[in-house]
Formats: C-alpha cells, structure tokens, sequence
C-alpha cells in the first residue's frame, strides 16, 4: 500500500529493509510455492550421444513416435550435445580453455542437434526455437504448433561453475531446470538403456550391472558408479519445486516414451525433492 510523508511516495515492502541473507526473515515471503507456468507441458530431453550421434537409424524412430505423439501432448523437446561436444571439450582443454568456454561451445552442438530434430518434425508444425525464446515467448509458439524443439543445454556460457574443467551443468540439468521453473507436467530423460543400473551396463563391470527401476535423487548424489546423466542432475533434483518425478527410458525400444507419457513405469523413476501441495 502507498504511504505518504513529506510529499515522499513510499512503497511498503517486506523485503525493502531485509538482508537476503538470513533465511529465517526471507522465508515468510520467499518461501511460497511459485506458480505453474506451463502446467499441461510434457518436457522431454532427447540424448546426443545416446539418441542424435546414432543418425537415421535411432533418429527416425523417435520422430515417427514423437509425431503420434503431438495429438496427445504438448512438447517441449530438448536435445543434448553428443559426441562433437566431446571432441570439442578435447581440444578446448588441450588449449587451456577456461569452462565457461568449454560451456558455450558444447551447448552449440546441442543446439546443432535440436535444428535437425526440428527439421524433420517440421511438417507437423514444429521449429526449432532459441533459448530467449524458450525464455520469453513459449506459450505464443506451443499456441501455434503442438510442439517445439530447443536446446536441452543450459546457457551458462561464462556463469558455468568453477568446480571442474567440464562444464557441470551441461543437458540433463539444463532440461531439469527448464522443467521445473515452468511448472510442467512431466520431464522424462531419452537414452540407450533402460534406465539406471548399479554399474555403467556398457563398462567394464557390464555383466554385474542391475537395473535399478526406482530410486530417489538423494541417493543417486551419494552414487559411487558413473550415472547415465549429469552428476549435477541429482543435485538440482533435491531442490526441486515442481517436477517430483523424472523417468528415465530406452529410446532405442519403440513405445517405451510413449508409454511414459502416458503414465507406465517403463523405465526408472527418479523422486526429486519436491513435494506434492
Ligand atoms: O545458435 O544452435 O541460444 O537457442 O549456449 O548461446 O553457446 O545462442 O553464444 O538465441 O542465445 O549454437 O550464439 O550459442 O545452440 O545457446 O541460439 O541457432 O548466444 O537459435 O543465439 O543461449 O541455438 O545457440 O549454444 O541454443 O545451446 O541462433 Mo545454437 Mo545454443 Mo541458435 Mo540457441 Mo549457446 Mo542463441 Mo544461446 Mo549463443
Ligand atoms: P548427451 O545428451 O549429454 O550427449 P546422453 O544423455 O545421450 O548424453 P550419455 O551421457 O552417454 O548419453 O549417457 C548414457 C550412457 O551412460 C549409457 O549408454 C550408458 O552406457 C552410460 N552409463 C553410465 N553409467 C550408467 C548407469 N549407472 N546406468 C545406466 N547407464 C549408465
């Protein structure tokens, strides 16, 4: 409410005279449930190296369900970076290259695959639109057209944290993100397995490796194997508002993404932070 003294407007505000350092005084404000944004949007992150780098053959399948898809669901598609991204993190550290360097050159290629996802789904109406976009004006585009494809790869670019030579935010925690902050219905990770195993199915220790089709966030930030996705995917999970579940599925096997659309357990679930109102 306006006050008036001394012919001076003053706004009252609670946080006006507040530091924002002290959780204690912040949290009566600060501390409510934001809004969904998107409620009714499915958020689905397509691999670069599990899905893209495996050209027509994995490629075409996914785009044949993800266009029978469209009547059903409303889609944000994201895709990651792939094999280029790694050889490009290869010569960017042989060249001393700080990380948010290393950042902005790998999302390029994640970028680079969202376009050519797009192009073949783009007789259904779909493009590939810019991270401002993403930002600013996704409700117009997903008016227009049931779907639309960007880059699942965060712009930290410079921002990108100090804590290793690779860039920790790279794709899955990028889609994540993106997900939660619009309040979507759901985000489900597409890659070459079934899921999350115990051990890296494909490593050395493979044959020991056991499915793991339900886990929680908390427990997958202590695991000591090497994960299907961004360590720092786990991490972003423990804080998150909106998404309490993400699943995890097998591209490669036609109808495992459409059946997690609808709600199976076809893959492994992952429980975040969030909880339900
Ligand atoms: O270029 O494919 O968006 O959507 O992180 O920044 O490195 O940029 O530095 O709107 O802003 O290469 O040019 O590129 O992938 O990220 O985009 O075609 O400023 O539409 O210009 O936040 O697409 O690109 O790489 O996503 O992930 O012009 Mo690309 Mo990416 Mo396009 Mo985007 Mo980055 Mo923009 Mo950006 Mo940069
Ligand atoms: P990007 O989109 O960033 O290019 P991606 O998500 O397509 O990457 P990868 O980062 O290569 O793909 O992750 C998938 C791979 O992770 C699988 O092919 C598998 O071999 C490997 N992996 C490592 N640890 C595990 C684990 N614990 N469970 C399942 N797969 C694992």
């Amino acid at each position: 409410m306006p006050e008036t003294s001394n012919d001076i407007k003053h706004l009252a505000s609670p946080l006006a005279r507040q530091t924002l350092l002290d959780g204690g005084l912040t949290r009566p404000v600060a501390g409510v449930r934001p809004i969904r944004l998107l409620p009714w949007l499915q958020v689905v992150k397509i691999g670069g190296r599990s899905i893209m780098d495996r050209g027509a053959e994995a490629i075409l399948p996914i785009v044949d369900e993800l266009r029978k898809l469209l009547p059903e669901h409303r889609l944000l598609i994201l895709t990651g970076a792939g094999i280029r991204a790694r050889h490009v993190y290869s010569v960017g550290l042989d060249l001393g290259l700080p990380v948010g360097s290393l950042a902005s050159l790998a999302a390029r290629e994640a970028g680079q695959n969202g376009h050519i996802l797009a192009a073949l789904l783009a007789s259904e109406g779909v493009s590939y639109v810019e991270h401002p976009t993403i930002a600013n004006q996704l409700a117009i585009h997903l008016s227009a057209a049931r779907a639309v494809v960007g880059s699942a790869f965060p712009p930290y670019h410079h921002h990108e944290f100090p804590t290793s030579r690779i860039p920790p935010h790279r794709a899955d925690t990028g889609a994540f993100l993106l997900a939660d902050a619009l309040g979507a219905a759901g985000l489900t990770i597409v890659e070459d397995v079934d899921g999350v195993y115990s051990t890296d199915p494909k490593g050395a220790d493979g044959e020991q490796a056991q499915f793991i089709p339900e886990t929680d966030a908390a427990d997958l930030v202590k695991f000591e194997s090497p994960l299907p996705f961004d360590r720092a995917l786990p991490e972003v999970m423990a804080n998150a508002r909106h998404i309490e579940r993400v699943q995890i599925v097998n591209g490669l096997v036609p109808g495992r993404l459409t059946a997690a659309l609808r709600g199976e357990h076809v893959g492994t679930i992952i429980h975040t932070g969030a909880r339900p109102v």
